[in-house]
């Protein structure tokens, strides 16, 4: 089992994010398993339009480099672009677990590090896998605007 947020906000943010979400099942060797609601959330630690994010949690036999390789390509796609870090995005997809993995290798990082910070993360994932959600990191994030748009 593996945890991929999805984030967008430049062009049809909600349909983007609604496409990837399907096309997360058609990833070589790869099922959706779960998605969240899209949410509607305020920029954190970037500028531009409010984004649109959600999370999915998909069973693969992809390795997590090989998962991550498929998720940039799948960004690429969605016509991706990186001007500057945190610049506004057609699509961002980031592995936050791979079942109970770590790994710290200099492409990547899992668990990802900043997931407790940021409810646009921790409120999808709490809808789709609350057992990795402890309680207290919902309090943690409950002062970040986050607003549910579609189930
Ligand atoms: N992604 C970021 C930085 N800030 N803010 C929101 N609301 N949603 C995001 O997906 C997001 C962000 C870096 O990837
Ligand atoms: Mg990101
Ligand atoms: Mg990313």
């Amino acid at each position: 089992m593996a945890c991929v947020a999805l984030g967008a906000n430049l062009g049809d943010a909600p349909r983007t994010v609604a496409n990837a979400l399907r096309q997360l099942g058609h990833l070589p060797h790869t099922e959706l398993l779960s998605a969240s609601g899209l949410y509607r959330t305020a920029p954190w630690q970037a500028h531009g339009p409010d984004f649109i994010n959600a999370v999915a949690l998909v069973s693969t036999r992809l390795t997590a480099p090989a998962l991550l390789e498929a998720l940039l390509h799948q960004e690429a796609q969605a016509g991706r672009e990186r001007p500057y870090p945190n610049a506004p995005r057609t699509l961002d997809l980031d592995l936050l677990l791979y079942g109970s993995g770590r790994i710290a290798s200099p492409r990547l990082t899992v668990p990802h590090p900043r997931i407790w910070e940021r409810a646009f993360v921790v409120v999808p994932l709490a809808e789709v896998a609350p057992e990795r959600v402890p309680p207290q990191a919902l309090l943690a994030v409950s002062g970040q605007h986050i607003e549910r748009i579609q189930t």
